[in-house]
């Protein structure tokens, strides 16, 4: 066994705005507890931490549209999130969150740190502001054309389609995502943290990381392309880490300020919950320690340029990260992945059908290490059906099957092996190291190949070496020879396969009457002489219904989004049309009518005369929020009484297949009265 490492891992926290996704796993998730179980094998120590990113504008939009608390929003997903971890065996040490007391004040350190040691200077500059909700618009609260690549839907911090971080206002044609106004831009302070003053360092530190996968270094070295820029490190939104100065007021920090520095004070929790306090500074103050952040691709640059200058400059001489095996990303069905357009897998939708195990699978043989990948159903059907089922599970059950039958469940060693089955077992062999090597470079995909490879092999040994003819003929010795060779193969493979479906090769243990521990120095010992117990098919197929189901939830959720037919009105003269009078009306008074929760009375200014209406917009719109507007409405339909008021005229509004509703404003300043036409 080589001399010990110590590792500490981290996976990206994710968001606490919503569900896990497959996509979530594939890229940050999956790939790290595969390499902590095989770490651990190694019987190096790892620690491994997480817990989820808990503070940024997704959060408190999400709040504000659900009419709940922030804190409400990640609760509620810190924990489906750790069940869907839980479901699929993803083991953290510990899996903290971002909106706790002790991150606040570790976050709060840090930013006081660069402050007196002079990497962020305060400035006023402009910031988008939403008129309407008399806000600042922060990062996502805010989207509009990529300044870089013009994909639409670029959030005011990054953008999806390119990966490329954005400076919000340079966003075109921004639309407010609280009122879908347009915004202005306003003057707001903001600390900013003068990247540009560790590039150097940034730099040289880079050089020594020739290691590091190339799609890394190519995000690295495009980010690096036009140097380091101050970059703020605050903004104006309520909810997050308190900006520590007495003159930032209403200020936060950035997410991606803090949500880094959650790595350490998930380790700080974890060494306070094992009673050993000051234990996190054995991973975080030592340099023997390698510290592996696993994340997707949209977060290189945090890991890489961000979280390591935040480091640098802190009074403990912590680590800085020793390797970032960014992941690309997962496509479903051949299309980007999309939360809000629900084209995705929730985790604890595939939990609720499938074991855990199959997606570990599935998601390892298909990795996005190197290039985006693609989830199909079908496809899944078929590569677990044959790899897991027909060619693995198929070994165990005709290895048991006819050791049951000819043998009593017992396999003994022989005394000396034939050729081929010396040939046989030095090809596992040699695959064993190949499996090492690959799950030490996060070649997961390989490894996955490789072992279903190995399982090959022993069917083709079993094939060749006939050993249901030798019973026939009596050659009993030959015949538990085979039998030898391929639980020898599955012992192997018990070991190699553990880190990425750990449950189930406990199980295949458990059946070769093997124990639950062993390392991966275990490979070098042989099974002996061996009792099956609990013999059972492994791995159960997954049948045509059960894709079928899954393939028609994708559909109906596409249907959900196509936009429907739209259905047209007969066509009118344009005589017709022209009697209508409309005009702008400016809101002066609005209140909700008694017993009547969809109305509102609202009194009306056209410049020389005033009206009383009756509005069904109170589902939309609070009273208070009405005062002032400029709307479009129809003044010569004949009056009529509704509740008891008589309304004399009607506003024009919009509204979606969800009710969702807009009144029609003015985007120039024109006088209550003016006609439309
Ligand atoms: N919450 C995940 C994301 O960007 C982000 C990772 C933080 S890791 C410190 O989807
Ligand atoms: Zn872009």
């Amino acid at each position: 066994m080589s001399e010990k490492q110590k590792y500490l891992v981290t996976s990206a926290l994710p968001y606490a705005n919503g569900p896990l996704h497959i996509g979530h796993v594939a890229g940050a998730y999956l790939p790290a507890d595969v390499f902590v179980r095989f770490q651990r094998l190694q019987a190096n120590d790892v620690l491994y931490v997480c817990g989820s990113d808990e503070h940024g504008a997704p959060i408190s939009i999400k709040a504000e549209a659900e009419g709940v608390t922030p804190r409400d929003i990640v609760d509620r997903y810190h924990d489906s999130i750790k069940k869907s971890f839980d479901g699929l065996m993803i083991n953290f040490d510990n899996f903290s969150g971002t909106a706790r007391a002790q991150h606040s004040k570790l976050s709060q350190e840090f930013f006081t740190n660069l402050l007196e040691r002079g990497f962020i200077i305060q400035k006023t500059s402009k910031q988008w502001f939403d008129q309407e909700q008399n806000r600042f618009l922060a990062d996502r609260y805010v989207e509009g054309e990529c300044p870089h690549c013009g994909a639409d839907g670029a959030r005011g911090d990054q953008c999806d389609a390119c990966g490329k971080l954005i400076d919000a206002v340079e966003l075109k044609n921004p639309i407010s995502k609280i009122s879908g106004s347009t915004p202005i831009l306003k003057s707001t302070t903001h600390w900013y943290l003068e990247l540009q003053k560790f590039e150097d360092e940034l730099k040289e530190w880079l050089e020594s990381k020739k290691y590091w996968k190339e799609n890394v270094h190519n995000f690295i070295s495009n980010f690096l392309e036009n140097g380091l820029i101050e970059r703020a490190i605050t903004r104006d939104i309520d909810w997050g880490v308190p900006v520590p100065l007495e003159n930032a007021e209403g200020k936060v920090l950035y997410v991606w300020f803090d949500a880094p520095i959650g790595y350490i004070s998930s380790t700080k929790e974890w060494a306070e919950k094992i009673g050993e306090p000051e234990k996190w500074k054995d991973y975080w103050l030592d340099k023997k320690t390698k510290l592996i952040h696993f994340i997707g691709k949209d977060n290189i640059i945090f890991h890489t340029i961000f979280f390591p200058s935040f480091l640098m400059e802190q009074p403990e001489d912590y680590i800085l990260p020793y390797d970032v095996p960014a992941n690309e990303f997962l496509n479903l069905e051949g299309q980007k992945m999309s939360t809000s357009r629900n084209w995705t897998v929730w985790v604890n939708d595939f939990l609720a059908d499938f074991d855990g195990e199959y997606l570990r699978y599935y998601l390892a043989a298909n990795a996005p290490e190197n290039k985006d990948s693609d989830f199909y159903w079908k496809d899944f059907q078929t590569q677990t059906n044959n790899d897991l089922a027909n060619v693995l599970g198929n070994l165990a059950n005709r290895v048991f099957a006819f050791s049951n039958k000819s043998f009593e469940g017992k396999i003994n060693q022989p005394a000396e092996l034939s050729e081929l089955s010396a040939k046989t077992l030095n090809s596992a062999k040699l695959l064993i190291d190949e499996i090492g090597g690959n799950y030490s470079e996060y070649k997961v995909r390989k490894a996955s190949k490789n072992i279903i490879e190995m399982a090959r092999l022993g069917n083709k040994y079993f094939d060749e070496t006939k050993p249901w003819a030798e019973v026939k003929a009596g050659n009993m010795k030959e015949a538990e020879e085979t039998l030898y060779v391929c639980s020898e193969i599955l012992r192997l493979i018990s070991i190699a396969f553990s880190p990425i479906l750990p449950t189930k090769m406990l199980k295949l243990r458990e059946m070769l009457g093997l124990g639950k521990d062993f390392t991966w120095e275990s490979l070098d010992n042989v099974i002996g002489n061996i009792t099956l117990n609990n013999i059972a098919p492994l791995f159960k197929k997954v049948e045509d219904a059960e894709i079928q189901k899954q393939l028609d939830r994708l559909e109906a959720s596409k249907k959900a989004l196509e936009v429907k037919e739209l259905e047209h009105k007969d066509h009118i003269d344009f005589e017709d049309f022209l009697k209508v009078e409309m005009r702008v009306g400016k809101i002066l008074k609005a209140e909700k009518i008694k017993k009547a929760n969809k109305l509102l009375k609202v009194e009306v200014d056209f410049g020389s005369e005033k009206r009383v209406i009756v509005a069904g917009i109170a589902k939309a719109y609070k009273p208070e929020e009405l005062i002032g507007k400029k709307v479009a409405m129809v003044l010569n339909l004949k009056p009529r009484k509704v509740m008891g008021v008589e309304s004399q005229a009607m506003i024009l509004a919009a509204s979606d297949e969800d009710g969702k509703l807009s009144v029609l404003t003015l985007d120039r300043e024109l006088p209550a009265g003016s006609e439309i036409g």
